[in-house]
């Protein structure tokens, strides 16, 4: 077997060899055997005063998915992946958090106080909304992560910022639009809710007006500040669980309908009815290990823990398994804090690597039981049976391998 869960008392024993590595690796980098001091240090002054920044030596950059540079030539912003390879726990950096465009776009300059958020359609009294309206409103701060159904792997990328870098998960913050259709008294009949961004046709997107009143969020905040201008400042529509393209930014108005709008999203989607319209927005669950992941190197054989993200649009993630021999063997990884609905779990598992070729995984599964599938699995959907309409299911939630070769580099296992 290439490798095997420690004992915790080997654990003990490998950390202890591990720690002390590390201090005979230092010694023989210093001479004198003393520990450096900084090369320098930062004077105050007015700007790190009132905004910080980072360390000049963290480097951690989003990068262009896709293959489409951004932005382009014309200065739009295309897809944009967030470096999960170096995120430490949930919640994304803002200023790292993925960017997701329908059709590449200016990112817009809102001033909020001229902004407005309009509800109107099949409601008894329609409404519009200031942005200091809305913050007097009754509020919640919730856990959530968006993920772009373009955030599919294949075996052409290399890190798991291309393979998985159209996921981030932050905290946002707003008012339950479930508290505002009720102000706005839903009338019978309505089944749809039509969410529309500044830019018209591009932000529009049907939602089912069930989950509208079950836990969509009005957003103005986004992990303790104002959401980011990329992120949709000053409004947000947050649709837990759904498809990337459903939270709409720069949300400006929602419109509640009798039927599925046949928007420019919806089309893109090739979506044919509202049963499978609704069906097909819910993200499976899904994980993956970003600890070691492509492009990584490791040291040599010893302790490493594993460590990765899961997630499930259907709730909370109940486990995390992961299998260090290509899926032979499974163990439970350890779930990192308490998980939330909808929310990126963290997980880990503490491994010692004997040094041989081996390949890594995780799966996830959620509190309704659905296991993330295999690449074969999940491909039955993409590739349907012969003379089956193709559908698409707009998502890829099949289990991601990671190779590592015996000199310790780190491959996407992909075929
Ligand atoms: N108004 C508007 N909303 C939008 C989009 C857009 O182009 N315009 N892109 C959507 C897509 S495709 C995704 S995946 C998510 C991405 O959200 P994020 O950029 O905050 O990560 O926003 C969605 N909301
Ligand atoms: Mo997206």
């Amino acid at each position: 077997m290439a490798s095997k869960k420690p004992t915790r008392r080997e654990f003990i024993k490998t950390s202890a060899t591990l720690a002390s590595g590390v201090a005979v690796g230092a010694a023989s980098k210093s001479a004198s055997g003393q520990l450096e001091g900084p090369e320098s240090f930062t004077l105050g002054s007015d700007e790190m005063v009132a905004y910080g920044e980072r360390s000049q030596f963290v480097n951690s950059v989003r990068i262009a998915h896709g293959g489409r540079p951004s932005p382009d030539q014309f200065g739009l912003d295309f897809h944009i992946a967030t470096p999960l390879q170096d995120q430490m726990g949930i919640i994304a950096p803002s200023s790292l958090h993925y960017v997701g465009t329908t059709r590449g776009s200016f990112t817009p300059e809102i001033d909020p106080e001229k902004h407005r958020l309009m509800i109107h359609g099949m409601v008894d009294n329609p409404l519009v909304f200031t942005m200091e309206e809305l913050k007097r409103l009754p509020s919640v701060t919730r856990m959530h992560f968006i993920e772009c159904a373009g955030n599919r792997a294949n075996s052409r990328h290399v890190t798991v910022q291309e393979t998985h870098g159209m996921t981030s998960n932050a905290l946002w913050t707003g008012v339950l639009l479930s508290t505002l259709l009720e102000e706005a008294g839903v009338q019978d009949g309505a089944k749809w809710i039509v969410a529309e961004g500044v830019e018209e046709v591009k932000g529009a997107s049907s939602i089912p007006l069930s989950k509208a009143m079950e836990d969509c969020i009005v957003c103005y905040g986004m992990n303790g500040e104002p959401v980011r201008p990329q992120q949709g400042f000053p409004l947000r529509l947050m649709v837990p669980g759904f498809e990337g393209i459903l939270n709409v930014k720069w949300l400006r108005r929602i419109k509640l309908t009798d039927e599925f709008y046949m928007t420019y999203n919806d089309y893109g989607h090739l979506r044919q009815d509202d049963d499978d319209a609704a069906l097909s927005m819910q993200i499976g669950p899904k994980s993956v290990i970003t600890y070691p992941s492509g492009g990584q190197q490791l040291e040599g054989p010893g302790f490493y823990e594993v460590r990765g993200l899961a997630w499930s649009g259907g709730g909370r993630v109940s486990r995390v398994e992961v299998t260090t021999d290509g899926g032979e063997t499974w163990f439970d990884a350890d779930i990192r804090g308490e998980a939330q609905p909808m929310a990126h779990t963290a997980f880990s598992f503490n491994w010692t690597w004997d040094g041989e070729p081996c390949e890594l995984q995780s799966r996830c599964i959620d509190e309704l039981g659905s296991i993330q599938p295999t690449r074969e699995q999940a491909q039955q959907f993409w590739n349907p049976e012969p003379g089956q309409r193709a559908r698409l299911k707009g998502q890829d939630n099949s289990i991601q391998p990671w190779r590592i070769d015996g000199d310790g580099s780190v491959h996407n296992a992909i075929s």
